[in-house]
Formats: C-alpha cells, sequence, structure tokens
C-alpha cells in the first residue's frame, strides 16, 4: 500500500534564524514539522509564533515539543513517537564569543549534543535522513578560499565543537550507513538575525542611530572578512542535500568578501549616515583567537544540487537596515527591545 501521509521533518534550534527559516520551507512543501523548544520561564518562540496553529485545529503542521540537546533520554523518547523522515540538527549554542566565556557548555551543547541526536536516531531504531549544522568556523586559521577539502584549523571553543559534530556525523555515516551530511554553512544573516551577531548589530543600531535613539557604537574588529549570504537561501540548500541520492558534505556560500568595515559603511550610508562619526573601539568584542578571514567556494552544491546564492552582501544589508528602520517606526518587532543590546557580546 501507498502511503500518502505527509513526510515528517523534526527540526532541532527551531527556535533560531534558521529554525525559523527551514520551518516556513518545509511547511510549505506540505511537511508536518516537529521542532525540540527548551523549556525558559519566558516565551522564545518569536520567530515561529506566526506559523503555529493551535495543535487543536485540524491541519495544524507545526508541533513543538520541550526537549534539550543535553538530555539524550528525551530526544530517544521523542524519535521514537515522532518517527520522523528528516531530521535536522541546528540546535547549538551559536556565538563564537560566548564560547570563550562558556567552553564546556559549548561543548556539550554544540558538540556533544549532536551524538546525542544521532544516537538517539540509532536507538530509537529511526529510518531517517539526518543534517548537521557545521559551519566555516571550523576552517578558522586556514586560509581562503575554504571548500569541502579545505583543512580544519578552529579558532574557538564554538569552533572546536563543531569539528566534533562534523566528524561524528561522518562516522555514523560510515560505520552505520545513515545517510547523514554536513552542510558547511558560511555566515547567513537575515532580518531575523539574534541582535549580538555582527551584521544584525550594525543594521539595529544604523536604524535607532537615524531615528535617534541611539547614539553610539561599540564594536570590535572591523578588518575581519566574511562571506555572509541570506539565511532564507541557505535553509533551501540543506534540504536540497537531504533530497540529493548520496550523502555527502557540502559548502554553502556567496564566494564573495567583505570586512565588518564594509558592512558598517553599507548599512549606514543606507540610512544617510557615516559610520565613522558613530562608532567607537571597546576591547570586550574583541574575541582571544580570531578567525581572520572566511570566503567560501559552492562550487560543489551549485553542480550537485543546483544551488545557488542570489542576495548579494550590499542586498543583504539593504534587507536588514530597511527591515530594522521600518519596525522601528512600528514602534517595536525587535524579539527582544528592552536589553540594551550595544552593551552585550
Ligand atoms: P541561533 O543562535 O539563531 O539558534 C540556535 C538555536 O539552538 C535556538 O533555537 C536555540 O534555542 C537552540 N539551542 C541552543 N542550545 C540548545 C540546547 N541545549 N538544546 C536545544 N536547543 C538549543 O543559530 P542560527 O539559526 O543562526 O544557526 C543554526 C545552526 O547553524 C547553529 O547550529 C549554528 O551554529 C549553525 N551555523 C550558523 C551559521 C550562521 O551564519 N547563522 C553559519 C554556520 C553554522 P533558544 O531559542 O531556546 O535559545
Ligand atoms: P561569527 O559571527 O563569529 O563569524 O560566527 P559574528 O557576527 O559574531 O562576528 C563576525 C565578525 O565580526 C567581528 N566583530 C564583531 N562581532 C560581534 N558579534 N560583535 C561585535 O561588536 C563585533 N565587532 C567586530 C567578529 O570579531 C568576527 O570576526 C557566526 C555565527 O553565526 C556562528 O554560529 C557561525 O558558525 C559562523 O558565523 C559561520
Amino acid at each position: 500500500m501507498v502511503d500518502t501521509s505527509p513526510k515528517r521533518a523534526f527540526v532541532t534550534g527551531i527556535t533560531g534564524q534558521d529554525g525559523s527559516y527551514l520551518a516556513e520551507l518545509l511547511l510549505a512543501k506540505g511537511y508536518e514539522v516537529h521542532g525540540l523548544i527548551r523549556r525558559a520561564s519566558t516565551f522564545n518562540t518569536a520567530r515561529v509564533d506566526h506559523l503555529f496553529a493551535d495543535p487543536h485545529t485540524p491541519g495544524s503542521h507545526l508541533t513543538l515539543h520541550y526537549g534539550d540537546l543535553t538530555d539524550g533520554s528525551r530526544l530517544v523518547t521523542l524519535l521514537d513517537a515522532i518517527q520522523p523522515h528528516e531530521v535536522y540538527n541546528l540546535a547549538a549554542q551559536s556565538h563564537v564569543r560566548v564560547s570563550f566565556d562558556e567552553p564546556e557548555f559549548t561543548g556539550d551543547t554544540t558538540g556533544l549534543g549532536s551524538v546525542r541526536l544521532l544516537e538517539a536516531v540509532r536507538l530509537a531504531g529511526v529510518q531517517c535522513r539526518y543534517y548537521q549544522a557545521s559551519s566555516s568556523e571550523m576552517f578558522g586559521a586556514t586560509p581562503p578560499p575554504q571548500d569541502e577539502s579545505t583543512p580544519f584549523y578552529p579558532r574557538s571553543p564554538y569552533g572546536a565543537a563543531k569539528v566534533y559534530s562534523y566528524w561524528i556525523t561522518k562516522n555514523y555515516r560510515e560505520a552505520f550507513g545513515l545517510f547523514a551530511v554536513n552542510g558547511i554553512l558560511f555566515n547567513h544573516e537575515s532580518p531575523r538575525r539574534g541582535e549580538t551577531f555582527v551584521t544584525r548589530k550594525i543594521t539595529r543600531a544604523a536604524a535607532r542611530i537615524a531615528a535617534g535613539v541611539q547614539d553610539e557604537l561599540y564594536m570590535g574588529n572591523l578588518d575581519a572578512v566574511r562571506d555572509w549570504g541570506y539565511a532564507p537561501e541557505y535553509v533551501e540548500a540543506m534540504w536540497r542535500m537531504l533530497q540529493h541520492d548520496t550523502p555527502m558534505d557540502y559548502v554553502v556560500a556567496t564566494n564573495t568578501a567583505h570586512t565588518v568595515r564594509d558592512f558598517l559603511e553599507l548599512s549606514f550610508e543606507r540610512v544617510g549616515l557615516d559610520w565613522q562619526k558613530y562608532v567607537k573601539f571597546d576591547e570586550r568584542y574583541l574575541r582571544p583567537t580570531e578567525v581572520d578571514a572566511l570566503i567560501g567556494d559552492y562550487g560543489l552544491a551549485e553542480r550537485e544540487l543546483g544551488w545557488r546564492p542570489t542576495v548579494t552582501t550590499p542586498e543583504l544589508a539593504r534587507i536588514m537596515v530597511d527591515h530594522d528602520v521600518a519596525a522601528l517606526e512600528r514602534g517595536g518587532g525587535h524579539l527582544v527591545d528592552e536589553v540594551d543590546w550595544a552593551s552585550q557580546p
């Protein structure tokens, strides 16, 4: 008998930037989506609230489950109950600077969390395809351009934890025949980017300074070079990796390079300001070891998956600034408004 029920996906990190775009994509494709959320004393689902229908409503295709990547037995129970066709492991302590403050927690979540989930897949006997959110931070000190054969040289507890997750994913593919892939994604941003990552910190400040509600912006290393793409396009690449006939690891990037200084200029220009009048240096935003330059090569993803980016870094800066200006005019629209994020890492 032909199974006509919708495909089921299990997404960790669904409340994050990528998880929310991936959930949108999967729901649009007709999937039943199950997301893992952490229990917190405040609501942490702002990025997916627009997708969430009352579970009592017929036709609700998004279900959220409490759990945590540090709780392996819960992952087994959940996977056994859901029996997903696809598992996307996006959850992580994802802030590089914070990983120097919380190296052990970062290792536990961003590193060991992956093996807990892979073990849960195995122990629950789930027949599924598995996506691991690997990162260009694994390349660290190895000079660009970086592709799938570039050696890893991580420069932070975060990068080191992601290298572990990369290899354990590959090992489960080879040892147990699991269809498991690593997407090695370079920096990707959007209006849903967390407020303490550099692009959003800049676009949000540009909007606020232009509106007269912020006077200055404290920053760290402006010379760092990054390959910044647009998050909604990158989650499409994740999905394509799991639809391919063979499990392989892919770099996802734009193959272009800009400095943090360039991003400041692009963003402040959009609101008609000269960034140099407002930006000040604060050493608290420096990292003990920095990743100087990340520039990807997405050739393999283009050849094998037919994936290519369309949004350039300058266009990305415009999208993000315009969003932050509009949100401010509406008198809100931020995930969190009352905190002085300019003083956060
Ligand atoms: P975010 O920081 O926006 O989201 C991280 C998600 O992980 C949140 O949903 C968070 O939940 C969840 N999470 C954190 N710790 C745990 C835990 N212990 N158990 C369960 N869930 C947890 O990250 P992005 O969306 O930007 O990135 C998604 C993934 O891709 C991450 O693994 C990141 O490291 C990786 N990556 C990101 C890149 C980028 O440029 N954005 C590039 C390359 C890789 P909560 O909301 O409760 O905090
Ligand atoms: P990154 O992103 O470390 O590349 O990790 P982030 O935006 O935090 O930093 C990019 C670069 O900007 C420099 N920088 C600052 N960064 C922050 N956050 N705040 C500042 O004030 C500041 N000033 C300068 C940084 O030193 C760095 O060089 C992101 C995360 O999403 C990871 O999870 C992901 O794996 C990688 O991208 C690819």
